[in-house]
């Protein structure tokens, strides 16, 4: 060739880059290593922002989370084989969960792995990650990676999110192609999540059958929390007048503290209620399938909003089923009611009032004692206060007890502000959704942590430290897995569920150059925490609860299979 006549050239490396770039995708949440690693110093390199992680499992984690936070597919890089398999549990969890994300994983080469011949982190990863997410996509040439990425994009948010895997083989990386082809290969994904407009009939038919009810419910779940509808759902809501349950994630989507909300009477309505609309959120295992003993003995009938059809009849009999995204179908029904609509009776709203208020005076003052060391209440009534001054705070939370007592003391007053272990309950969402949420939002997040769920992800302080994040974790350190208390009477290992006592996890953070503290009462918690909330340094803080405080399994010890053999 002629001088000054060479092609311009691109090659995998760039085109996946600028595949992502042209989505506006702009965080990869990362481990590195081969064949992957200059993939991350060339997405440095072009502005995109790349967080490395310590374990790929947070990594995806934080990806998984960052998708539900933006209604965007979190991305999560990760290398062949063993990187893969740890990010893979977080892909199951996104799917599971309906997070749009996208685990984007070099592989070992197509001929070796295909004939057996043992290459480099060698496995068939597109065949093992099949049955875990949504889709699963490889992409063998160059130009098929814009192509690849929107599939990737289009499968992770549209209908139910969830999550979607893409293999990239080593070789792809380095294929060279003329960059103008490149260029035109690439493509934007319009419209990735279209509007899903429910049908009119189905519509009329969830009013008529809300209208008719004398002891209405609505759930929400995390479903309507993503769907970024805030304004619409709140709007339903009040003109409905019916009162509402918020699931974990679904907390302060309104208030907490809403007239309207039926939170703190959970059992009361779940039994008593005569109509539910579901919106957002399924009928599993969290809402005992819709049937059985928390659901009482008055025949029930449901209404479903969901995206996705085959939702509908899935536990129990749905006699509405609205199929559609949330936005579109409740705003479908704030129309359809600006014509007139009568709330529900008084004698059900204030019932569930007064269950309410009684509740609440029931825990008020467990929330105010000053016990050293503390116990779960003492140290929560401090965090409540903290997310009441800071109601823009995420607040992160895993555990067993410090899950479940957590959720029912602290008030969220804002939507997708709190994270936590979600459907499966999964132990080591903590950190990666700490680091994902400080920084797909710029809030302080507030990490509340059993001290095994905080085990899962720990090393991920380094991370927070690294990336200097505006991230307290809180440990609640009980010593153990429910308790600290449980003795082995056979022989000197310790009991199967109890950790070195007064372990110093604020020391950790120290090692990493951020703040660590001890904090052996709820004056000295919140003293550290309001620091925290204030300086925005990473900070970790060991709240010493008493070791005896907690219960098997939290709230859900009833799931705990029983031996009739076991002599106590
Ligand atoms: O109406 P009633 O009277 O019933 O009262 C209810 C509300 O009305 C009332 N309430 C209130 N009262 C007053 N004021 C306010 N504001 C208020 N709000 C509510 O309180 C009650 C209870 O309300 P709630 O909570 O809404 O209702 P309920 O009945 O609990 O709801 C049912 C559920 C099922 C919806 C709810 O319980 C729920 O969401 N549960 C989720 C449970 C969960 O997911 N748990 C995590 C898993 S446990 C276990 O598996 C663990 N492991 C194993 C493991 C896991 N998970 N993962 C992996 C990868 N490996 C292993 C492990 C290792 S937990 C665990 C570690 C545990 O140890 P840690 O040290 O981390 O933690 P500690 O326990 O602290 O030591
Ligand atoms: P929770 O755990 O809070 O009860 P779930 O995860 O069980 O919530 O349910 C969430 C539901 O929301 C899923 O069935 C999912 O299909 C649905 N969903 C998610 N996004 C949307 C959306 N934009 N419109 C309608 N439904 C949605
Ligand atoms: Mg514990």
């Amino acid at each position: 060739e002629a001088p000054g006549t060479e092609q311009e050239l691109t090659d995998g490396f760039h085109l996946v880059i600028d595949a992502l770039k042209l989505n506006g995708i702009n965080t990869i949440y990362n481990v590195p290593g081969i064949p992957i690693t200059d993939l991350g110093r060339m997405a440095q390199a072009a502005g995109i922002r790349v967080i490395s992680f310590r374990h790929e499992q947070n990594a995806g984690y934080a990806a998984g989370i960052a998708g539900y936070l933006t209604k965007k597919p979190g991305v999560c890089l990760t290398v062949s084989a063993p990187g893969f398999l740890n990010g893979l549990t977080a892909l199951a969890h996104a799917t599971t969960n309906c997070y749009p994300m996208i685990l984007v994983s070099g592989s070992s080469e197509r001929e070796i792995v295909d004939l057996q011949q043992g290459d480099y982190e060698e496995m068939d990863q597109l065949a093992i990650a099949k049955p875990l997410c949504k889709a699963a996509y490889r992409v063998l040439h160059a130009q098929d990676i814009g192509i690849g990425f929107a599939r990737a994009i289009r499968a992770a948010v549209s209908g139910r999110p969830g999550g979607v895997y893409l293999d990239l083989p080593a070789k792809l990386f380095g294929q060279v192609m003329n960059a103008e082809a490149g260029q035109k290969s690439l493509v934007k994904v319009i419209d990735a999540a279209p509007a899903q407009i429910p049908s009119p009939a189905s519509v009329k038919r969830a009013l008529d059958v809300l209208k008719s009810a004398k002891r209405p419910l609505i759930i929400l779940g995390k479903g309507a929390a993503y769907a970024q509808a805030d304004e619409e759902i709140k709007s339903f809501v009040e003109k409905s007048g019916v009162p509402f349950l918020p699931m974990s994630m679904a907390k302060g989507l309104l208030p907490d503290t809403h007239p309207q909300c039926a939170g703190a009477a959970r059992s009361t309505v779940l039994k008593e209620s005569d109509v539910v609309m579901l919106i957002g959120a399924r009928l599993n295992w969290l809402l005992s399938h819709g049937k059985g003993k928390s659901w009482g003995e008055a025949p029930k009938r449901f209404i479903q909003v969901d995206i996705e059809p085959r939702e509908m009849d899935s536990n129990v009999e749905i006699v509405a089923p609205v199929v559609g995204d949330i936005g579109s179908v409740v705003s479908a029904f704030n129309q359809a009611m600006a014509s007139g609509w009568t709330t529900p009776p008084a004698d059900w709203t204030k019932a569930i009032v007064s269950k309410r208020e009684e509740n609440v005076a029931k825990m008020a003052p467990k929330l105010m004692n000053n016990k050293s060391p503390m116990d779960y209440h003492g140290a929560l009534g401090v965090l409540k206060n903290v997310i009441k001054d800071h109601p823009e705070a995420i607040l992160v939370n895993e555990g067993a007890n410090t899950l479940d007592l957590a959720r029912g003391v602290i008030d969220m007053y804002k939507p997708r502000k709190r994270l936590d272990v979600g459907t499966w309950g999964v132990m080591g969402i903590g950190m990666g959704q700490a680091i994902a949420a400080a920084l797909e939002t710029g809030h302080p997040v507030l990490a509340v942590e059993g001290d095994s769920a905080f085990g899962f992800s720990g090393m991920e302080v380094e991370t927070i430290c690294r990336y200097n994040l505006p991230i307290c974790v809180v440990i609640f350190n009980n010593d153990g897995i429910y308790r600290g208390t449980d003795v082995n009477s056979v022989n000197a290992d310790p009991a199967t569920t109890v950790f070195v006592k007064g372990a110093r996890y604020d020391k950790m953070m120290e090692a990493f150059g951020g703040v660590g503290v001890n904090a052996t009462s709820p004056d000295e918690l919140k003293r550290a925490v309001n620091e925290a909330m204030a300086s925005r340094k990473p900070t970790l803080i060991n709240a010493v609860i008493d070791p005896a405080a907690g219960s098997e399994s939290g709230r859900i010890g009833n799931l705990n299979p029983q031996s009739v053999l076991q002599k106590k």
